[in-house]
């Protein structure tokens, strides 16, 4: 079995999730392999090895790290992987599947945070799930992947009028935004779950979350951190999503 990741240009986040994607997938003794495309490569360069990888039996999971140069439509790359190999879950086909309920994979970083859920022995069932920010990638998916576990879900973003009200609400708030320590202190209830997705380099290179731990900690009844929180959740779901990719191909799925 093997997972091939794409990587293009030389963004150093990305550089260091990737290594992470391979170690990850050492430890465990699945096969990997990386192609690092040069920044200028071109759109049609990319989709050409996304098809031949597609063809190759030998290729269980393709993942093409983001985010892609900008004269890369991003779109247009994910609508190319073979659904049946997207370990991401980003192709329409995945995400409409997901909608319903019946599918084979979840994307990877919004499946790590129910891991999280379930593992510390949280049950969703009719709480009050706030989500901030609405990607394609988080947002939207997590908020599906709690309403599958009967959450009340509400979806949060930049437009989102009186936002400390609706946080506030919160049983168990996911924060996936981007903005270095926007979740304050008094905007989460007291014994609240909080749930940090946010990566964010700060000028001096230190890594932080969108919450601030520090305050939020003294509120929240569970939380998790950045670096060591969501993020290695978010690989250990990769592997579980390519396990699952070549068991479907080998016709393994009971
Ligand atoms: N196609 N692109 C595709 N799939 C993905 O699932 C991702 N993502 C996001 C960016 N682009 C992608 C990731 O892999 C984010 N992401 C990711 C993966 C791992 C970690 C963070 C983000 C991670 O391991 N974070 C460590 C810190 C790493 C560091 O030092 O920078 C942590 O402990 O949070």
């Amino acid at each position: 079995m093997g997972l091939t990741v794409i990587i293009v240009g030389d963004d150093p986040a990305s550089r260091v999730y990737v290594n992470s994607k391979k170690k990850a997938c050492e430890a465990l003794g699945i096969n990997s392999q990386e192609f690092a495309l040069p920044a200028d490569t071109t759109e049609e360069e990319l989709l050409t090895l996304v098809r031949k990888l597609n063809e190759d039996d030998s290729v269980n999971g393709i993942l093409v790290q983001l985010p892609l140069p900008k004269h890369i439509n991003e779109e247009t790359v994910i609508n190319t992987i073979d659904p049946k190999k997207d370990v991401d879950a980003f192709h329409p086909q995945n995400v409409g599947k997901i909608m319903i309920g019946n599918y084979d994979f979840l994307p990877c970083t919004p499946a790590g945070v129910m891991e999280l859920i379930k593992e510390s022995g949280i049950d969703v069932s009719g709480k009050e799930c706030v989500v901030l920010g609405r990607s394609n990638i988080v947002g939207k998916p997590q908020a599906m992947l709690l309403l599958h576990q009967n959450g009340t879900v509400t979806i949060c973003h930049s437009r989102t009028q009186n936002l400390k009200e609706v946080t506030k609400r919160a049983d168990i708030l996911v924060a996936a935004i981007g903005k270095p320590n926007f979740v304050t202190a008094d905007m989460v209830k007291e014994g609240a779950v909080v749930i940090d997705v946010g990566i964010n380099r700060l000028p001096d290179k230190t890594l932080c979350g969108d919450v601030d731990f520090n305050e939020v900690s003294k509120v929240a009844a569970a939380i998790t951190p950045v670096p060591g929180g969501v993020g290695p959740m978010t690989i250990a779901m990769l592997m579980k999503n390519t396990v699952t990719a070549a068991i479907c191909q080998n016709g393994l799925k009971d």
